[in-house]
């Protein structure tokens, strides 16, 4: 979106936050705020996408003249009152800042997994002419839910499919493209796939959501951070006509006649496409492709999600037989797997993955392709995403400031300046300003315009890698269910 309509970071807001320079108490000098996950679906939030936010909107001079200009002429006719508009507080941001936003964000480093409940950030005022410049920017602050809950997301179903390629395989080495993301198409615009499908990038390395490799050479120092194959769709198959599936599947094979090829094989019947064409006809040239390094993706997209797995597993089986595993699970030929991506979501995942155990088969042999429900099927409820106030200085003196609605005791807020120390493996949040430096893992990533922290895609990967220390993630299924 640069260099459009969208540039002038006055806009960056909710309209009313326009008026509330002129609602603090007098004297007020500093506004402290702060973002936490306050519960939700997930029992922890993977922290991304601050440094997007922080880079593409917020960073360097990012006020002109003109934009004080183009703000004053849009709030007097959208509020009808001339009055409305902060000119004078913006205009000093612009003469005294060089129009650096004088503002200080202290977060937890990105990739960092933390239980909910916590700060994950902090956002505070620095000059004392202008302390309604914190929550001004709540609004693009707290759109970091987004990345941050496809990530939490994302990294749920990584736990979920590694636990049962250790029940069911020899090793862990198919699991960074065991989840591939389907979900440009699906997601609400070309901005909101780059972050959804940078998020997944956190925990895999499968996408076929572009803009998510662009915004991650951009904002991450990632040249590539996904990787994909060539793979066909129904167009491709179908134009062939009823009568020439097999012509299509073959001309696909022989396009690509090394590496790895997926295909969509549900147009007219998955059953017959198993059992005569990738069985049969095209058995010789499967086997063929793989004697040099080959794979071939089969995919099904239509029906229910375990049964359909489970059959097309036994019908190509039967083709072209199977090998035990060392826990003794059966296992396609090394050329052959599944790719499942109708129907995926973190609930249905376990379900496939457990009917294919039940019946004797590793889950190594299927992979899966996520759309909608990774990128599109989560909102800033998903984790009660908020950025509250909890400190603020009036007349030179520091208060504590809370909020504590009777009639939602959950939606209560923290007091005073907060940390977020690591202790043991544990993240606990400290109110009222009594920090220790040596535990707290917030770090200043951003003061008065300039970025102080870049972190890489391959470091926040390395933050939010699998471990021991992870929540046992079949018992939160189990007790989500209930
Ligand atoms: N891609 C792995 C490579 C990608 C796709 C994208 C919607 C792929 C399919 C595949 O194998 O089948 C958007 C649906 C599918």
């Amino acid at each position: 979106m640069e260099g459009t309509v969208l540039d002038n970071v006055i806009l960056l807001a909710d309209s009313y936050k326009v008026s509330h320079h002129r609602q603090y108490p007098p004297g007020t000098s500093s506004v402290y705020s702060y973002f936490e996950s306050r519960g939700g679906r997930f029992p922890y939030t993977v922290f991304f996408g601050l440094q997007y936010i922080l880079k593409r909107w917020l960073k360097g001079p990012v006020l002109t003249k003109e934009m004080i200009q183009e703000a004053k002429e849009i709030f007097a006719v959208h509020f009808k009152k001339e009055n409305v508009f902060n000119e004078d507080g913006w205009n000093y941001i612009l003469e005294h800042h060089g129009g650096k936003l004088p503002l200080r964000v202290c977060a937890v480093p990105e990739g960092t997994v933390v239980p909910t409940r916590n700060v994950l950030f902090t956002v505070e005022s620095t000059d004392p002419m202008v302390p309604w410049v914190t929550n001004y920017f709540e609004t693009i602050f707290v759109q970091t839910w987004y990345p941050m809950t496809v990530a939490t997301n994302s990294r749920i179903q990584k736990q979920i499919i590694r636990q049962y390629l250790e029940d069911t395989h020899d090793s862990l080495d198919p699991l960074p493209f065991s989840l591939h993301d389907f979900g440009y198409r699906g997601a609400s615009s070309v901005e909101s796939a780059a972050i959804g499908g940078a998020a997944h990038l956190v925990n895999f390395k499968g996408t076929d959501t572009v803009a998510a490799l662009s915004l991650l050479r951009k904002y991450y120092h990632s040249p590539m951070a996904g990787f994909s194959i060539p793979a066909s769709e129904h167009s491709t198959v179908t134009a062939w006509g009823r009568d020439g599936e097999t012509s299509a599947f073959r001309t696909l094979l022989e396009a690509f006649p090394d590496g790895p090829v997926a295909c969509v094989s549900d147009s007219y019947d998955i059953w017959k496409c198993c059992e005569k064409i990738w069985g049969e006809e095209l058995r010789d040239l499967v086997i063929k492709r793989g004697k040099t390094g080959g794979v071939l993706c089969i995919r099904p997209d239509s029906g229910d999600p375990p049964t359909v797995v489970h059959k097309c597993l036994e019908i190509l089986g039967s083709a072209y037989g199977t090998r035990e595993n060392s826990k003794g699970f059966r296992l396609l030929p090394p050329y052959i797997k599944v790719i499942q991506g109708d129907g995926i979501s973190y609930r249905t995942i376990g379900a496939i993955l457990e009917n294919l155990k039940a019946h004797g088969w590793s889950s190594a042999n299927v992979v899966f392709g996520s759309g909608g429900s990774l990128l599109q099927k989560v909102n800033r409820d998903t984790q009660k995403c908020a950025f509250k106030c909890s400190y603020v200085v009036i007349n030179g003196e520091g208060v504590d400031v809370y909020k504590q609605p009777i009639s939602d005791l959950g939606k209560t807020s923290k007091k005073g300046r907060l940390a977020l120390h690591h202790v043991n493996g544990t993240y606990t949040t400290v109110e009222g300003g009594t920090r220790d430096p040596k535990l707290d893992v917030l770090v200043p990533v951003f003061e008065n315009g300039e970025l102080l922290k870049d972190y890489t895609l391959e470091e926040i990967r390395g933050r939010a890698e699998l471990n021991e220390d992870d929540i046992d993630v079949f018992k939160f299924l189990a007790e989500e269910e209930s």
